[in-house]
């Protein structure tokens, strides 16, 4: 079945492929000597946390694991390259504005606050004073506070995200679109409604113990290269690792592990996934009852025969709410759409199940392959359903393990970064603080980029990230941007979201996690929160790639202090030294009881975790297990053909169209395809490192669509043809043009492609049903032959 034409990469993940290409990177940054040394500091005890992942470290000691993408994350933000206002004065914003992401990421970090000048169309420096003032001068002459929208990613440390949600609560809005809108929103909003709690329960310990591990959508051999390590010890004592993708991904297949020097010597790997299931893009929820069906029919069996029952009978009476009408609709769901949809056979489900109930403990990872759905949320709530069905919450060696993206998303969200808040948190902040904070909910991402569109805000700051870019419907992004009358970003590095600004602009240089912070003459620590809810601290050493650089607590107190002169808060005060402010956090939440006290300690300390104590602060006071109707049209993105806005969220068994909806049996033309949009080997996010992406054999281009090559030649394409894609969703229509056509191992009626340039196709109203999450991972598209050629 080998096709010529398909890009090949024959290697395991890691080994020598991944020790060049730090090297390489490190080149192209100019900073091989001193990266290396940076490098050595990365998630050590005294060292800072690397920018790269959320994945956690063993212990944060000795033993330096060795990580391609970190070392790739940690040289980006120690490049040699600098922005400086000479840079700047060189050329105009508008002729920035067409240089790709890439070579504005190359001009290197920022040096000088710059303010926007419209008359000669170019950022000239500005001192810090001035733009705080005229950030405070805007802000205070807004009608109202919800006029303006305070953007966090997750980078942000836990001090400077908590003074953030400070000042803009005292401002008066909640107002918090974040990264977390777009990446694991429906991880949290989902497990919080079935198990009280919206943050993973597993630890590093459970991988040692869990004798099977479930992968659902996520790429660790790219995203979260650490893990690589748990898995491969885990297979290495035999224990089972499931995973489902419509990619095969090389590091859910194969790594050799730099450190292991006799892997390295003899060109050995370890395989990593004992079963590999390629589904179809947006198949999980089919996969998921599918699952959970196949259980409850072999506990049926079971209980028919007088055997071991193979459900966890006490777990579900004493712990469990729900179940009776759960297993009745599982019971009542035909097979043959859920297989259709899935695009598995029974055998491959039922091979699954049995690895399943095989296994006294279990483990479920998931990443964007199940958020960034329409029925994300359900995804969400069928897995921890499934887990509920064996009672694998709450003991060792299981649980669930939302794999976080940006390194401090998590703690953003611990410390406040929500813009739908609860009760409890905000009476907190009115005791501790004096001021009332604003009650009403605020506005998430998307709905931030209906409101300056519509013209109902129109200011936006963003506390790091590159809001124009990694945002859905780049265009429509870009005009909302543009209508607003100031745009601020702090940031470290250009980006495109500095060339798509508002009537007035200010780019805020700050310090980057590997810098050495200074304040009052004292080095400061910030901290940190990692996938698995630990709070550890984080202080860069390097040198600050220019002197004028403040770091992030600073700027969000400069801000403070200009806009709210009457504030309550003692700003420059909380500034001079970090402790202060973590005192302060300790005030607000009782789980940071302490705080300094216990950071203190290497590796710091684990936030409690109500559902991995088997406690269910929910609806119910149980695990709730939650019956998701199964709808075709879930599998198929967002909004068939002919479907207006208005007909989103109707449930019901829509005909499933193409053959991404099972009707190729008879050779239909593959005109209604499902694309999917990932991350490549060489990116951070927005931030590209450059153009290859070597697991997947691609290299120097991302204007890729990678396809079935049946699918190709049904279209009368051929490999290599550059091609337009066009979504459909309800009568809007948008296109991207010149995607060279690269025939791929996906599944037939599947697309994939890169994101961040495929994001004009994303829909504003295409999101996760109760959690607003843009549908990238779902996109109903078109295809046809381009009259561009294709470009890089
Ligand atoms: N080096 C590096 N590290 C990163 C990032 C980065 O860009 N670069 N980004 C960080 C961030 S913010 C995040 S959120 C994480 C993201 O980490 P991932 O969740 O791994 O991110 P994606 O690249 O979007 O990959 C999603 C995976 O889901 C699969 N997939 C696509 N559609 C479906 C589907 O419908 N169902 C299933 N089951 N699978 C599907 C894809 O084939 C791919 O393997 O990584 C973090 N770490
Ligand atoms: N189509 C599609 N769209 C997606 C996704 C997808 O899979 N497909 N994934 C979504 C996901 S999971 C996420 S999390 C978002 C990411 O969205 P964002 O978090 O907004 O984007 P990033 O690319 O991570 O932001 C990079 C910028 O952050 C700044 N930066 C880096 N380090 C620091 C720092 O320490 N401090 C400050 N202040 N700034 C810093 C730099 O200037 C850099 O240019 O994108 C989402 N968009
Ligand atoms: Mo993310």
């Amino acid at each position: 079945m080998d096709d010529p034409t398909e890009p090949r990469y024959d290697g395991p993940a890691g080994g020598w492929g991944a020790l060049k290409s730090v090297a390489l990177h490190l080149k192209e940054q100019k900073i091989a000597v001193k990266g290396t040394r940076t490098l050595l500091a990365a998630n050590q005890p005294d060292g800072f946390d690397c920018p790269g992942c959320a994945w956690p470290d063993r212990v944060h000691t000795s033993s330096f694991e060795f990580c391609e993408n970190g070392a790739k994350a940690v040289a980006a933000e120690a490049t040699a390259r600098r922005a400086t206002p000479e840079v700047f004065a060189q050329h105009t914003v508008s002729w920035l504005a067409q240089q790709s992401d890439l070579v504005l990421e190359g001009l290197g970090r920022l040096t000088h606050p710059m303010v926007y000048d419209a008359g000669s169309d170019r950022y000239l420096p500005i001192a810090w004073d001035e733009a705080f003032a005229l950030i405070g001068r805007t802000l205070r002459a807004l009608p109202d506070p919800n006029r303006a929208l305070f953007y966090t990613s997750g980078r942000t440390s836990n001090e400077a995200a908590f003074l953030w949600q400070l000042f803009v609560r005292e401002y008066g809005t909640n107002n918090f679109p974040d990264c977390s809108n777009m990446c694991h929103e429906p991880s949290g909003v989902g497990l919080k409604r079935t198990i009280g709690v919206g943050k993973g329960t597993v630890s590093l310990d459970d991988f040692t113990q869990a004798d099977a591990i479930f992968s659902f959508g996520h790429n660790p051999g790219t995203n979260h290269p650490r893990m690589l390590g748990e898995l491969r010890a885990a297979s290495k004592r035999g224990a089972r690792i499931v995973a489902f993708n419509p990619l095969k991904e090389r590091g859910l297949e194969r790594f050799t592990d730099p450190q292991d020097a006799l892997e390295m010597a003899t060109g050995g790997s370890t395989r990593i996934a004992s079963h590999y299931f390629q589904l179809k893009v947006g198949g999980d929820l089919a996969l998921l009852k599918g699952l959970c069906k196949r259980v409850i029919e072999l506990d049926d069996a079971a209980l028919a025969q007088g055997a071991a029952r193979v459900i966890d009978v006490d777990f579900i009476a004493q712990h469990t709410a729900g179940f009776e009408a759960f297993a009745a609709d599982l019971r009542a769901q035909p097979w043959a759409p859920l297989l259709r949809a899935c695009g598995l056979t029974q055998d491959e489900v039922n091979a699954a199940a049995e690895v399943y109930v095989q296994a006294e403990r279990v483990i479920v990872a998931w990443g964007m392959g199940i958020t960034q759905h329409r029925r994300a949320v359900a995804n969400v709530e069928m897995i921890a359903a499934l887990l509920m069905l064996r009672g694998n919450l709450g003991k060792p060696g299981a649980g669930v393990c939302p794999v976080r993206g940006h390194s401090n998303v998590q703690g953003d969200r611990t410390m406040g970064i929500d813009e739908q808040p609860t009760a409890a948190f905000l009476d907190r902040l009115q005791q501790v603080f004096g001021f009332e904070p604003p009650r009403a909910p605020g506005l998430n991402t998307v709905e931030s980029i209906a409101a300056m569109r519509d013209g109902r805000a129109e200011v936006f700051i963003g506390l790091g990230g590159n809001f124009a870019a990694s945002t859905p419907d780049t265009e429509a992004t870009a005009q909302a941007l543009r209508r607003c009358a100031l745009t601020v970003h702090v940031s470290t590095k250009f980006n495109r979201s500095h060339v798509v600004h508002g009537r007035q602009a200010l780019v805020l240089p700050c310090l980057g996690r590997t810098e050495l912070d200074l304040q009052g003459g004292r080095p400061q620590a910030v901290t940190v929160e990692d996938s698995m809810s630990m709070v550890h601290r984080s202080a860069g050493r390097n040198p600050p790639a220019s002197p004028h650089l403040l770091s992030e607590p600073a700027i969000v107190a400069g801000i403070a202090q200009a806009t709210l002169p009457h504030s309550r808060v003692p700003w420059a005060w909380l500034t001079e030294d970090y402790d202060r402010i973590r005192d302060l956090i300790a005030q607000v939440f009782d789980d940071f009881a302490d705080f300094n006290r216990r950071v203190a300690v290497p590796g710091g300390f684990r936030l409690p975790n109500a559902a991995a104590q088997r406690r269910w602060n929910t609806a119910t006071g149980k695990a709730t297990f939650t019956v998701h109707p199964f709808d075709r049209r879930a599998a198929h993105g967002d909004g068939g053909e002919g479907e207006g806005e208005g007909d989103r969220g109707r449930e019901g068994e829509g005909e499933a169209p193409g053959p991404g909806g099972g009707s190729s049996e008879g050779g239909a033309p593959a005109s209604r395809l499902t694309l999917t949009t990932l991350r490549s080997h060489d990116q951070y996010n927005t931030t590209l490192y450059g153009l290859r992406d070597r697991y997947r054999g691609i290299d120097g281009e991302r204007r890729v669509l990678f396809a079935h090559r049946e699918d190709i030649a049904a279209l009368g394409l051929q490999p290599g043809d550059a091609v337009d894609i066009t979504s459909h969703f309800g009568a809007e229509r948008r296109t991207v043009r010149g995607f060279r056509l690269v025939s791929y191992d996906i599944p037939r009626g599947c697309l994939a492609a890169y994101y961040p340039e495929t994001n004009p196709l994303v829909p504003l109203g295409s999101v996760a049903e109760g959690a607003g999450t843009p549908t990238s991972k779902a996109i109903e598209v078109r295809i046809a032959r381009s009259s561009v050629a294709a470009g890089p």
